[in-house]
């Protein structure tokens, strides 16, 4: 039971971009993890059952705790396996930084492409689903836009993509120097994206000689060693553990946020998406924890990043 209560549960499916930055991840650190897969749109009636609401690729469950976001995944997953660190260079203040321009904008922008260049292919509820995720309530017209915008979004999304080739063009392995860095998986998800998603992005990328090659080095650290979990599998190994205790409050928090607080939590974007109810563990500038109880499942922790999420007090 100790050593299965400690298993690394990854919510995803292949096709998911974000999923793909926790598996470099998983491969950077080299760990062992289980692979439950989840449906590509809502409903995912089991992950929900699990976070209460959030529906959001990739999730990562350790027993009856909840990781939200990759953001929670990466520090979660270095504070369980300092060595190798994601921060070889020490620059993990600078990194994070950049990693919400990557998760923000790059992001975004890729989005834009990708939806825009597969218009007319989308089937009509992943068209739904993701276009009222993505683009808001007007998603149908923002689309559209999309697609007859693809030359000025192709060429917004180039500029970054040869700041990223100079900072390659040395010859280091990776975008610290020659041990991979979180940042890499950070950055990486975007291009892998990119380049399996839309006709454009092989053509794009091969005027980057470098970034195709630090493509390939981080493709070559792969996934770690993963083995299939059912759904039904994961609720049940959280239905028999309890959460990991912890209790941070920060006496400084712009929202006066403490223990014992009712809360809702959601990104903050509008996405339609359904909030997650709890009471507050614990929370800091990086992390909230809320604390919340399934019929079936028991106690459960549900971890979220502080950036990019909005609490609001019940
Ligand atoms: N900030 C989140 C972003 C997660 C995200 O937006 N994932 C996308 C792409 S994989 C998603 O959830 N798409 C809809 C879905 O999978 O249901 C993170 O870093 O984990």
């Amino acid at each position: 039971m100790a050593n299965t209560a400690d298993e690394i549960i990854l919510h995803n499916y292949p096709q998911s971009p974000v999923a793909e930055k926790a598996r470099v991840a998983f491969g950077i650190k080299g760990i062992n993890w289980r692979d439950v897969e989840i449906p590509r749109i809502i409903p995912k009636p089991f992950l929900t059952q699990l976070t209460g609401g959030y529906r959001r690729t990739p999730v990562v469950q350790i027993g009856a705790d909840i990781y939200c976001d990759s953001q929670c995944i990466i520090h979660e997953l270095e504070r369980r396996f300092p060595s190798p660190t994601f921060y070889p260079t020490k620059d993990t203040g600078l990194a994070w930084a950049l990693s919400r321009w990557t998760d923000g904008e790059l992001f975004n922008q890729a989005v834009q492409v990708v939806l825009g260049s597969n218009m007319e292919d989308l089937p009509a509820d992943f068209a739904e689903d993701r276009g009222r995720l993505y683009m808001g309530p007007n998603w149908a017209e923002e689309l559209k836009k999309a697609n007859s915008n693809l030359p000025h979004l192709v060429a917004q999304i180039k500029t970054p993509f040869d700041w990223l080739n100079s900072q390659l063009s040395d010859g280091r392995k990776f975008l610290f120097g020659d041990a991979p860095a979180a940042i890499d998986a950070q950055i990486y998800y975007v291009v892998w994206f990119l380049r399996g998603r839309c006709v454009q992005g092989p053509a794009l990328l091969s005027e980057f000689s470098d970034l195709e090659r630090w493509e390939t080095n981080v493709r070559e650290l792969g996934h770690g060693t993963s083995s299939p979990m059912s759904p039904q599998e994961a609720i049940k190994r959280a239905s028999e553990c309890e959460p990991i205790e912890i209790s941070v409050t920060n006496e400084h928090d712009p929202q006066g946020l403490s223990h014992g607080m009712k809360v809702e939590i959601s990104p903050d974007v509008d996405g339609g998406e359904q909030p997650v109810t709890g009471s507050i563990v614990s929370s800091n500038s990086k992390t909230i924890t809320i604390h919340r109880t399934d019929e079936e499942v028991g106690h459960l922790h549900i971890h979220f990043p502080r950036a990019g999420y909005k609490v609001m007090i019940l």
